[in-house]
């Protein structure tokens, strides 16, 4: 019943369970020796790790096959409705354990490897982290694929095949320097290449408009350019293996591989120049994070993949139902943001220009077959595009997008009486500055679905960016609070709490996160709580020793660790955080006899290249590391650790060690977060503000188990209004003109005293972000969060009354949500 790997040293020869085990570790083992032979043409003697990997990744790829086939022919024979999920990102990380665990696996592996010699999890280290994405939004893609395969839902990601994911952070004298990633270099085993499936993707030309008998015109797009998408796919294993579903990426080819003319003439790099730019669609993901890339490259990928996941989807439609018009009866495209925003163009162009419908019939189709997912509200974080290179790149789709603009005024313009100001609200193209089209009003009219992905900001959805749109067409945003899989950050990330959670709550849990409410029982009994208790410093002793490893950093595993991971934005106050662990600091200091509890404060996180402020934030987290780290009053006291290179691997080895989650971002401004509900999840308490699903976080786990602190985002817009100048806040705060004057005098910077005199000018004349005004309130939250953490008792109770109440921070309950009231497709509910 199980099913969760053990995560325990298994011992050779010694996996029984009376059911056959023994010959599957047979059968596996002589399968992984087969593929180490005849795969990778080495004997076991000379292996190396990288070799174990991909042989044990083969063959249980093979097992998930066989699943895979069966559940294509499943789906085709049962026409059931497909959703397609359109992402620019899909963060996926590690393979290997999804897959074990996911098909009950791990323990024979575990044992098969062993029998050969070899520890699975030294092996699971050496497989490269897939980082197709840069954060929450990238991870919620790969959440969200593992929860629709797990709920047997018809579904095909549908992305691209970066050869270079989010860049390697390295940290050098305390400052971020990037470098590329490069996950492919050993190869992919998980990975179907699919030469055969390829499409034709224009770029530029022009659109000759003909005319018919009739008067009317037809449109026929010559692009100057043609690129050709070629298909990766990467089966996905849901929960037991009961239905396999398909990440389906596309790479760039160029059409022809060289210039033969130009290279016979002696010029050897022009024969390759068309190449190398058609190839660089597929080259890099673009590291911005909550921030808009806003280049012609970054446009570029987001047609490319678009056009070729439309083209593909209608293709497999019209091979298995022969007419196009039944499309909404059988498919649902859900738009990750507006990255794929384009895909409304692209449609409406294939279905008129293509497949020659009426405007109106493909208008149908096209608003019944999408529905688009806002993840930010940040104003510099809308996606716009230049009309003029709109015109340039994709003459035809501009063409289309003023229609769709002109009809959807007209209309509006018909239903009542409308402003001059309310059109330039509603229309798709912007004239504010430049006309520009605006991705989410075009990704809102032509889908039947708006989401938010948490209860406060699908409310803030309808009264800022998308109030006009939301009184035109009432009723079309919905929320769907994220969620995430509790197989990848509970069961795999932590099975020493899976255990015993399976022990208080029955082993079924794993089935049915409804379960986990059995957990509050316990939540009083200290022998059950000094075993979590156990559990967790297990986990912080791990934790410990990658500190040791990447800073040569000891901690004290009873320390209390304060863990704040995740990119690194302005909005997300890693600063606040840096001002609390100074004025700590300064308290060691000053008073240095007091009972003080031992604390780790512990940073991870990678700011965009371009991002100054973010990087000099980082810089400034690493200058007061080593202040403290090497003061000898502080005696270990404090210690800071700045985590270089975060991603999800480090990620699933942080937060199970994690006494306090840092979810600090400024109200209204962080659109849910998803890393706070891995943290509540395992068992951390939460510092945090009311923002994003942090207050559906407090609603679930009752606000005596979470710390909330700060203003409201109601309150921090009215505060903005009133001015952004913090000289009388700072002023009014007993502990913040101290800190902010050891700041900017190079207290942390004896190197360069002025570096952070910028930064704190910016805190004391400009701050947009509410860092000084939620300080003092932030500051006794962590002393509450101290005192709590002297009584044990009190501590334990609060921790496992937060695993008990997550369960429905699962991504399957999201996602059934999308299925019954977005996609309206049919599940099969686990357990
Ligand atoms: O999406 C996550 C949320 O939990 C976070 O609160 C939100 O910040 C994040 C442009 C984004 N919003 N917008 C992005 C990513 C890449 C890019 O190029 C914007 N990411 C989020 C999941 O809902």
């Amino acid at each position: 019943e199980a099913g969760v790997g053990s995560g325990a040293a298994v011992q050779a020869g010694t996996y029984q369970d009376g059911s056959g085990a023994a010959s599957e570790v047979a059968e596996l083992r002589a399968a992984i020796l087969d593929k180490l032979t005849y795969f990778i043409g080495k004997h076991a003697e000379n292996a190396s790790d990288r070799d174990w990997f991909v042989a044990t990744a083969l063959a249980v790829r093979d097992r998930i096959v066989d699943r895979w086939t069966e559940t294509r022919d499943r789906i085709w024979a049962h026409h059931t409705k497909r959703v397609y999920y359109l992402s620019l990102e899909f963060l996926i990380g590690r393979l290997l354990f999804d897959a074990l665990n996911n098909l009950q696996l791990t323990d024979p592996v575990r044992v098969a490897l062993a029998e050969l010699g070899v520890d699975l999890d030294r092996m699971r280290e050496v497989e490269p982290d897939a980082a197709l994405g840069n954060g929450g939004l990238g991870r919620l893609a790969a959440c969200f694929m593992d929860s629709m395969a797990t709920l047997s839902i018809a579904a095909h990601g549908y992305g691209i095949r970066y050869d270079h994911g989010l860049f390697r952070q390295r940290i050098k004298d305390g400052w971020q320097l990037e470098y590329p990633e490069d996950w492919l270099s050993f190869g992919n085993p998980w990975e179907f290449p699919r030469p055969e499936i390829d499409y034709s993707i224009g770029f530029g030309g022009h659109v000759e408009a003909m005319a018919r008998p009739d008067g009317t015109f037809r449109h026929v797009w010559h692009p100057g350019e043609t690129i050709e998408a070629v298909a990766y796919d990467t089966p996905v294993p849901g929960w037991r293996g009961r239905h396999v579903n398909t990440l389906r990426l596309w790479s760039a080819r160029a059409p022809d591989p060289l210039r033969l003319d130009a290279f016979n003439r002696g010029d050897h790099v022009g024969a390759l120049t068309a190449q190398v730019r058609a190839e660089a669609i597929s080259k890099i993901l673009y590291p911005s994070d909550a921030t808009p890339a806003g280049q012609e490259l970054r446009l570029r990928q987001e047609y490319f993949f678009v056009s070729a996941s439309m083209q593909d989807l209608i293709d497999r439609h019209l091979r298995q139902h022969d007419a196009i018009e039944t499309l909404p009866e059988r498919v649902a495209i859900q738009l990750n943001d507006t990255h794929p925003a384009i895909a409304i163009a692209e449609m409406m162009r294939l279905l008129v220009d293509i497949h020659h419908l009426e405007w109106e019939a493909a208008w149908t189709i096209t608003t019944g077959v999408f529905s688009y997912t806002n993840h930010t509200l940040l104003p510099e974080a809308l996606e716009t595009w230049a009309v003029p290179l709109m015109e340039r790149m994709l003459p035809r789709h501009m063409q289309i997008i003023y229609l769709i603009n002109a009809l959807h005024l007209d209309r509006l313009r018909k239903s009542g009486e409308v402003s001059d100001e309310m059109v330039r609200a509603l229309s798709l193209i912007d004239e504010h500055s430049g006309r520009r089209v605006r991705m989410g009003h075009l990704a809102f009219v032509g889908s039947h679905k708006i989401n938010g992905v948490s209860a406060l900001h699908t409310d803030l959805m309808r009264v800022t960016v998308f109030r006009d749109l939301n009184g035109a067409y009432p009723g079309r945003i919905v929320n769907k609070t994220n969620g995430i899989t509790f197989r990848r950050w509970l069961y795999q990330a932590n099975p020493g709490l899976t255990r015993l959670i399976q022990e208080a709550c029955g082993p079924g849990v794993v089935d049915r996160t409804a379960d986990l409410k059995a957990l509050e029982k316990v939540a009083d009994d200290r022998a059950f709580q000094r075993r979590v208790a156990a559990v967790r410093r297990a986990n912080k002793i791990h934790l410990g020793r990658i500190i040791a490893e990447q800073l040569g950093v000891k901690v004290d595993p009873d320390a209390l660790f304060d863990v704040q991971i995740k990119r690194i934005h302005e909005y997300k106050r890693q600063l606040l955080n840096i001002l609390e662990t100074i004025a700590v600091y300064e308290e060691i200091r000053s008073q240095p006899t007091r009972d003080w509890i031992p604390r780790v404060k512990i940073f991870a996180g990678k700011a965009a290249a371009s991002y100054h402020q973010a990087k000099l934030i980082i810089k400034l987290a690493n200058d007061v590391a080593k202040v403290v780290n090497s003061d000898p009053t502080v005696r270990g006291l404090l210690k800071v650790a700045f985590l270089p290179n975060y991603n999800v691997s480090l990620a699933e080895a942080i937060i199970p060690a994690a006494d306090v989650s840092e979810q600090i971002s400024t109200a209204g401004m962080e659109a849910s977060g998803t890393g706070n509900m891995k943290f509540a999840l395992n068992g951390a308490l939460t510092i945090g503000t009311l923002d994003g699903a942090n207050v559906e976080i407090r609603e679930h786990v009752g606000p005596e188990n979470i710390f909330i602190f700060g203003l409201t985002a109601e309150e921090v817009e009215a505060r903005r209004r009133r001015g952004i100048d913090a000289t009388t806040v700072i002023a009014a705060s007993p502990r913040l003109p101290e800190i902010l004057d050891a700041m900017a005098s190079g207290v942390f910077s004896p190197d360069e005293p002025g570096r952070y005199r910028g930064l704190v000018d910016s805190l004391r004349f400009h701050d947009y972000f509410m860092v000084t005004a939620d300080f003092d309130s932030y500051y006794a939250r962590q002393r509450d969060i101290y005192r709590l953490w002297r009584d044990k008792e009190v501590w334990w109770k609060a921790s496992l009354l937060n695993t008990a109440r997550m369960g429905w921070f699962s991504s399957d309950r999201a996602i059934t949500e999308y299925a019954q009231e977005i996609w309206r497709v049919p599940l099969q509910p686990i357990g």
